[in-house]
């Protein structure tokens, strides 16, 4: 016979005991210091003495410390204490339901809340997903606790009171702008901490971690768009999410992982492309791709064959991709003729009066206006043609595997637009084939180290051969002449702008990078007939 025992015989223990009814109990009796009656079997103090007859027992008590206190001591003297539940409660199969908990009539617990033992969750309450509802808490009659809610132990919620989610301190989140990016995004009741990562000149960039079993996992990359030079976001995730969503069919279809082998963008809560915060700065963000190692300076030379490999692999997957539906995001990106003629401009106003600091510079690139409409002129005329190119080919925007050491994932997909072959084959070569880093200040240690050229357009053309027309695989030698000339360029109108472009770490910074372009543009100028011929040899 399923028989129940009710510590408290007062109006609520009634109502349990008519619950108990429902449940299948045949038989419910109470213990109660005061009350008397037919059904009061004895004072709460003799509990242990009704063990063997009464197996099943709760504490049906309305004060939330003694109801605590007595679900527990039932607990301990060996009883089993149920949660009861009333049949017309609706509770999600991934809640969890404490010992000696009460859920009343039409009370609705939603998926994934915990609610500990000994709780009351009263009639027509709704504690909705992923809240935590500690021991001895009452949630009051029609009360609402929200989604992603603490209620603490013993706290009351009164009755039609709303309880709205309180957000945690997140350990690294030192603004109100990230702390809101993590909530749109979904991670603030979980996130264990964030912190800055990557090295990127444009964007900011942070780590998202997430507790698991096995402890804090890098789990999310969250970006903040810089929104000064990418003034259409809505157009960049626009793109991103057309071009990775195109990316990971043809993965598949190359059998390929596609969920590390292009990026996998996460949408807001609200459902989304990116959150715009407080200041109307663009957040999005991705799956951290695990396991994957990115470099700024080629550390073995493998790795730059395999970054070819990976940005030719990458122009033939997306060569039936539909290029005219692609928004420029930043229009002109490497138009060399326009770029020149703002630099002229910002030499003109000098507003800085930079431009006595830098004269042997300001020549170089004087010197070179010629170049710069070599290869602008050849797709104006219909000789290069325009293709859905990265614009942005940065060795430090390729993920490797860390196990096989190849390449796994082209990443920053910020400037996918239609543009020329040369342009990404070049501006991998002016990053990659370069024995220092971009902001090297000994310029003697800058050299273009034309042994790792030859390995890119190994790896480039074994890779695109077969798709690029003669007149482009000609041009490539110049695409790295050009795009590191126009890097230049661009570091040097910037700091004759006041460094308002590019991130800088001291005053210099942007000086500095345009020396070592210029560096490796002049060496590149000495070497260029070997430049062309090793392009030849491979074709
Ligand atoms: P930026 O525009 O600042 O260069 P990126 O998108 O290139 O930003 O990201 C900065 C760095 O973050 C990258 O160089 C890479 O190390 C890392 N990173 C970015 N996205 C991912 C990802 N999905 N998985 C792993 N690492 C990533
Ligand atoms: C910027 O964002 P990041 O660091 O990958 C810049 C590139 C430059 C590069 C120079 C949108 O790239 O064009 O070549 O710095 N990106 C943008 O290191 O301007
Ligand atoms: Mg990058």
């Amino acid at each position: 016979m399923k028989r129940l025992l009710i510590l408290g015989a007062g109006g609520f223990g009634h109502m349990i005991q008519e619950m108990a009814g429902l449940l299948g109990y045949e038989e419910a009796v109470f213990l109660d210091d005061a009350v008397k009656g037919a059904d009061v079997v004895g004072k709460c103090c003799d509990y242990r003495a009704f063990v063997k007859e009464y197996d099943t027992a709760v504490a049906a008590l309305g004060d939330n410390g003694m109801r605590l206190y007595w679900t527990e001591k039932l607990m301990e003297a060996g009883y089993y204490v149920p949660a009861m539940i009333h049949p017309t409660a609706v509770i999600s199969p991934s809640a969890e339901i404490g010992n000696g908990t009460f859920v009343m009539q039409r009370a609705v617990v939603n998926t994934n809340t915990v609610i500990e033992h000994g709780v009351l969750i009263n009639s027509g309450a709704v504690v909705d997903h992923d809240s935590y509802v500690a021991c001895g808490a009452h949630v009051g009659l029609n009360s609402v606790v929200k989604a992603n809610c603490n209620i603490e132990s013993r706290r009351k919620v009164e009755a039609g009171e709303v309880v709205f989610s309180t957000r945690r301190k997140i350990d690294g989140v030192a603004s109100r702008d990230l702390e809101d990016a993590l909530y749109a995004f979904g991670f603030g009741p979980q996130c264990s901490y964030v912190k800055p990562f990557g090295e990127g000149h444009i964007n900011e960039t942070y780590a998202v971690y997430m507790p698991t079993e096995e402890g804090d996992e890098f789990a999310y990359i969250l970006q903040r768009v810089n929104n000064n030079v990418f003034k259409d976001p809505a157009g960049v995730m626009e793109n991103i999410f057309g071009v990775t969503e195109y990316l990971r069919n043809v993965i598949r279809e190359e059998g390929g992982d596609p969920d590390r082998e292009t990026l996998s963008c996460i949408k807001t809560k609200s459902g989304c492309t990116y959150f715009e915060d407080s200041e109307g700065q663009p957040w999005r963000c991705y799956n951290y791709i695990p396991n994957s190692v990115c470099y700024q300076l080629v550390e073995e030379p493998e790795q730059f064959y395999q970054s070819g490999s990976s940005f030719g692999h990458f122009l033939k997957q997306l060569g039936d991709y539909p290029a005219s539906s692609l928004k420029e995001t930043i229009p002109d990106f490497h138009n060399t003729v326009k770029r020149f003629e703002n630099f002229t401009r910002a030499l003109k106003r000098d507003i800085k009066n930079r431009a006595a600091a830098c004269k042997g510079e300001i020549a170089f690139v004087l010197d070179r206006e010629k170049d710069c409409s070599v290869l602008v002129k050849q797709q104006e005329e219909g000789t290069l043609p325009l293709r859905v190119t990265h614009n942005d080919t940065k060795l430090n925007n390729i993920l490797f595997d860390a196990d096989t050491g190849k390449g796994l994932c082209i990443i920053d997909l910020d400037t996918i637009m239609p543009g020329l072959a040369a342009n990404d084959f070049g501006d991998s070569i002016r990053f990659g084939a370069a024995t220092a880093e971009e902001d090297e200040q000994n310029l003697d240690l800058m050299h273009f180290d034309i042994s790792l050229y030859e390995l890119y357009v190994k790896g480039y053309l074994e890779a695109t051969k077969d798709v690029l027309t003669p007149e482009e695989i000609e041009s490539l030698p110049w695409g790295a002449r050009l795009m590191t000339l126009e890097c230049g360029m661009r570091f040097l109108t910037d700091y004759l702008e006041g460094d308002t472009y590019f991130k800088t770490a001291y005053p210099e910074h942007n000086l500095v990078r345009a020396r070592t372009q210029f560096r490796l543009v002049d060496e590149m100028e000495q070497q260029f007939e070997k430049m062309q011929e090793i392009v030849r040899n491979y074709c």
